[in-house]
């Protein structure tokens, strides 16, 4: 464990076993046990009554946005509730009973708590006002709001340069918080700001915009009717977006092949009881995946690059398997595709991927006959060195099948936070926009900074080295969900002021800033009014249309304050009048805000009536088959260079996944019932081979290390799991191993942390 000097805080909280239990893994998803664990935690967080009057209104049209991920709703919601169990516990952790208020942080010093598991952390309960923790003390106190925006205020003026601050946002915030903070911070004067979105969905942005001139899917729910092939890679839906299920399940239905590429078989691609269907629950439910391809970590585009060989070869002969019109019309850079696969020899790249070659037969002969496909994708791909490539990748093969721009073919990448991509569409970037820079200007009257601002690896550094001394985050675990777990302690310590708004106690609120605040905010199930009025505020989901959410549950205190308005607080404190914008007015109207927003970015037009009912789809070049802003006007191919792995005989690569029981860093609870893990998070996942090579049995306990740029880093107590995974690769979950990620190494173009391929060595741990 490691501590700091002045507060003895435990960074990295207990390391001890919890009493592991081990079953099967699953062969289905959902059906009856989801219902019964998704009641469970409800039940036992809100009470019967508030369970079921919240669980009724969400994603239903009036009612508000599911707050785990950012899955898009069915036209028409089921009337028996339009949830998963992971949507329900997610309900369960925001709408709890249980409150973290005064007396709690009078009893707990912020020592005792980072003792305590992130698991315990999180059941607190629900933060009820505002705290400070001032330099040297160990215990919070409580402050007024207006003291606290006073502080925040004074501290920021102080800095020598707005570059000195660092302002985070995580994808729960709606688009008028998210529209308003951005705003603000560049009145402020800075762009640097990181977000979720830097670890996460960052590599699709890049190389979608970079091939197909915008940084969303294309794709739409209902294509999930049409489509004749889903390919699912790098992606775990029966636990992160278990409502994609139900599309997949339509998609078998109406005959549609389901191909999914996973170092792991995941449970909840096998089989779907769907829970919203009484047949669903009592019957075998729909088998799901037709193929599954068991890749080794990182070796998408080695695989990618066989089925594009041995399509290529069948359309030499028959000319039929590529849609040439579509290349011919749409697309930049085939011939030169061509070429680079030939490059490649076949038995290299199937050796490489570790795929059995009649598995990749049998997906290139339905491929070969269908040009109806989808490729969804999430973490798998994107957190990697190559991260970028690996998507680029995935357009490849649909370009070359003309599966884009049509219905039942797409691109899907799966994004994670409720509002992610709505927080982005809003403003949210570290980026220099300069038509939205010149769009402030005109609606606003201010011209915001135009030097690119830090993402999240270059503002860890930036606080790390003292460049950068106050960290404002709007939600998010920035500790926690950050890489190199250690290493971004130091640079939040080091910073004068740390300041989250946030609904839960985390651990970011505990490895804290000299002086630090935590402003406590309504969360998205809660009934936010003005003057008696409730208000509503608008999100956008993964397929890019725009929705409103009202919340309706009884906030967890009086004294919290909705995200716009301490936004506001904040910005009107630091800039009493010497500013164009009125802050308060603005933060207390939404509406006003959405006026603003309309008249600021692109296809918000008349947001205010028409994000009524189901809402409406912001524009989408792709959809349109318009790439008049790529080169050439056209749809760019990509050449992707392999992978570059050069691992030691006793090296492994390690991927932090998410096991069933958590949202990110919010761990619902011990369990990982797809997986057959019970009662226990410290677990590594490996293939018996290793085990055997290693001399290591069932429930060892072992130490991860990992060597990157001369600099040792270690994981400890761990035990280990024999599981069906490739040689050669292990994988464990995230937060407890993100002290293992180093924080310099990240992905090409998108600087996402490498979470996915992380390599490591073993050693049996001693204690
Ligand atoms: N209940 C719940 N829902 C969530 C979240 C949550 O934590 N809990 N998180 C939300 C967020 S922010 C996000 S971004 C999404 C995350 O959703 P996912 O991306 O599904 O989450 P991970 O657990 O990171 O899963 C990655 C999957 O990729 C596979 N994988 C890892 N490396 C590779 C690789 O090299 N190649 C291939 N082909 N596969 C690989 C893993 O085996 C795993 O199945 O979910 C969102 N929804
Ligand atoms: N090793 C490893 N690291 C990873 C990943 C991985 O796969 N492996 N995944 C990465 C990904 S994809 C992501 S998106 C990031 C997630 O990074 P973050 O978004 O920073 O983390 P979360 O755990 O989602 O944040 C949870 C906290 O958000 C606050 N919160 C919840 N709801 C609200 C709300 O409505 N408003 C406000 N203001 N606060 C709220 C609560 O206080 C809660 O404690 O982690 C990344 N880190
Ligand atoms: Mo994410």
């Amino acid at each position: 464990m490691s501590t700091i000097k002045k507060r003895n805080i435990s960074v990295l909280g207990p390391e001890t076993f919890t009493g592991i239990r081990l079953q099967e893994p699953a062969e289905y998803a959902a059906g009856l046990p989801a219902v019964k664990v998704a009641l469970q935690h409800a039940f036992k967080e809100m009470g019967v009554v508030k369970s079921v009057n919240g669980l009724f209104q969400m994603n239903q049209k009036d009612g508000f946005d599911c707050p785990g991920c950012a899955w898009p709703d069915p036209k028409k919601p089921s009337k028996l509730g339009e949830y998963c169990e992971n949507g329900a516990k997610a309900l369960a952790e925001e709408a709890t009973n249980k409150r973290v208020n005064k007396d709690f942080f009078a009893k707990h010093s912020v020592e005792e708590l980072s003792n305590w598991s992130d698991y315990q952390i999180g059941k607190s309960g629900r933060l009820t006002e505002p705290m400070v923790l001032k330099p040297d003390s160990i215990y919070y106190e409580p402050i007024s709001w207006e003291n606290a925006y006073e502080l925040i205020a004074e501290r920021l003026h102080q800095l020598d340069t707005p570059d000195q601050a660092v302002f985070y946002t995580s994808g729960r915030s709606s688009n008028e918080a998210a529209f308003l903070y951005g705003l603000f911070v560049r009145a402020f004067g800075t762009n640097n700001m990181p977000d979720c979105s830097n670890m996460c969905h960052e590599s699709s942005g890049v190389a979608l915009s970079e091939t197909l001139g915008i940084g969303k899917g294309s794709v739409k729910l209902e294509d999930f009717d049409q489509a004749e092939i889903v390919m699912v890679i790098g992606q775990n839906p029966g636990t992160n977006h278990p409502r994609m299920l139900s599309a997949l399940q339509k998609c078998k239905q109406n005959g549609g092949k389901i191909i999914s590429i996973n170092p792991l078989e995941e449970a909840g691609l096998i089989r779907f009881k769907n829970p919203q269907e009484v047949k669903g629950v009592l019957a075998s439910g729909t088998s799901l995946t037709d193929i599954h391809l068991q890749v080794k970590i990182n070796q998408d585009v080695s695989l990618l690059k066989v089925i594009q060989k041995k399509l290529a070869a069948l359309d030499a002969e028959t000319k039929d398997v590529f849609d040439h019109q579509f290349i011919e019309t749409y697309t930049n850079g085939y011939e030169e595709l061509i070429k680079h696969l030939e490059s490649y020899s076949e038995k290299e790249l199937i050796k490489l991927c570790g795929v059995e070659e009649g598995l990749i037969d049998e997906v290139v002969q339905l491929l070969a006959k269908r040009d109806k496909v989808i490729i969804c994708w999430a973490m798998g791909l994107t957190q990697h060195k190559n991260g970028v490539n690996n998507i680029k990748e995935c357009v490849n093969l649909l370009l070359l099948k003309g599966s884009i721009g049509k219905p039942g073919a797409g691109t899907c990448p799966v994004r994670g936070h409720s509002n992610v991509q709505g927080d982005r569409t809003v403003g949210i970037m570290h980026h220099v926009s300069p038509a939205l820079n010149e769009s402030i200007k005109k609606t606003f009257g201010f011209m915001p900074p135009d030097k690119e601002g830090l993402d999240t690896v270059h503002a860890i550094e930036a606080m790390n080295q003292g460049k950068a001394k106050v960290f404002i985050a709007l939600g998010g675990n920035f500790l926690s969900a950050a890489s190199d777990t250690e290493y971004t302690a130091e640079a939040l310590q080091n910073c004068e002021l740390t300041v989250n708004i946030s609904t839960k106690l985390n651990r970011t609120h505990l490895v804290a800033g000299k002086t630090s605040l935590i402003l406590p905010t309504l969360g998205r199930s809660e009934l936010d009014q003005k003057d008696g009025k409730p208000r509503f505020f608008t999100v956008e989901n993964s397929m890019g249309k725009v929705h409103r959410s009202k919340g309706m549950l009884k906030p967890a205190s009086d004294n919290l304050i909705s995200e716009p308005e301490i936004i506001g607080g904040i910005a009107s404190v630091y800039f009493k009048d010497g500013h164009p914008v009125q802050w308060k007015l603005l933060s207390e109207n939404y509406e006003l805000i959405r006026e603003k927003i309309e008249a600021t970015i692109k296809g918000f037009e008349d947001i205010n009536t028409r994000s009524k009912g189901s809402g409406f789809y912001l524009p989408n070049n792709v959809r349109d088959l318009d790439f008049s802003k790529l080169p050439k006007g056209k749809a760019q191919f990509s050449c992707c260079d392999l992978p570059k792995h050069t691992l030691k005989e006793d090296e492994l690569l390690l991927m932090t996944i998410r096991s069933h029981d958590q949202f990110n860093t919010t761990i619902y609870g011990l369990d990982d019932r797809y997986r057959g893990i019970y009662n226990e998070r410290r677990i590594v996942l490996m293939n018996v081979k290793d085990m055997n090579k290693r001399n290591l049995k069932k429930f060892d306990v072992i130490n991860m290390i990992s060597l990157y740029d001369g600099k040792e880093r270690k994981a400890s107590r761990f035990l280990v799991i024999p599981y069906s995974i490739p040689q050669g690769n292990i994988a464990a979950y995230f937060p407890e191993t993100n002290v293992l990620v180093p924080y310099n190494h990240y992905a090409d173009k998108s600087n996402t942390p490498i979470s996915k391929s992380i390599i490591v060595t073993l050693e049996v741990s001693l204690v």
